[in-house]
């Protein structure tokens, strides 16, 4: 049987929750064909890639999709993307706060990594499905970043054939409820739209 590790992000910040992990928790344990695993991870910027690997190299699954929450966004944002940088005005979980400042300094460490997930095609399957879905060309530069690097980074040095990347998703409608200002999508449909990418990534 097929495997794909999900993680999620535990909540940051202002919020007692993070949708993200919801989300992922909502999932079902088998799609398809698939066993979907599912962690939680801390918003850490110095802890966060040491606690992916461990994950996957007790489990050793297909593919690595790791989700995480985008505050505005509006739709489910796979990522084509990460860079090389960590820049954030708030300090992550653990009190640190980097201001702009390479996440790998070696000299021939690569400015950026595109995903080895099909995330076009993610986003016209969902929105076929009518789940707003827009590939995205930034995962930002704060912890989400940070592990989406480190991931592809790995898998590439490693010659793996795991695919891995990365979906932001928006916040739920509990917090949309707390601050109607903020945009956001309920439990229930980004949980679909992250079951709808699973299958697609497990049929690629
Ligand atoms: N979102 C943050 C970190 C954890 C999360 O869910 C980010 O976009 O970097």
């Amino acid at each position: 049987m097929k495997r794909i590790l999900v993680t999620g992000f535990e909540a940051f910040g202002e919020d007692r929750i993070n949708a993200s992990w919801e989300a992922v928790e909502a999932l079902p344990d088998v799609i398809g064909e698939t066993e979907i695993v599912k962690w939680c991870l801390p918003v850490e910027y110095d802890r966060v890639e040491g606690c992916l690997k461990g994950f996957m190299e007790e489990l050793e699954p297909n593919a690595v999709v790791c989700v995480g929450q985008a505050a505005g966004r509006t739709a489910i944002t796979p990522e084509k993307a990460a860079i090389n940088w960590m820049a954030s005005g708030t300090a992550d979980n653990a009190g640190v706060k980097y201001e702009g400042v390479r996440i790998c300094d070696d000299e021939v460490a690569a400015d950026g990594y595109f995903a080895s997930l099909p995330v076009e095609k993610i986003e016209a399957v969902l929105k076929k499905a009518g789940i707003p879905a827009q590939v995205s060309y930034t995962a930002g530069t704060y912890v989400c970043n940070r592990v989406m690097y480190g991931l592809l980074r790995y898998l590439r040095q490693q010659a793996s054939p795991i695919k891995g990347g990365f979906i932001h998703v928006p916040c739920s409608s509990d917090q949309g409820a707390e601050n109607p200002r903020l945009p956001s999508m309920s439990k229930e449909m980004i949980a679909k739209g992250l079951e709808t990418a699973l299958e697609v990534i497990a049929k690629a």
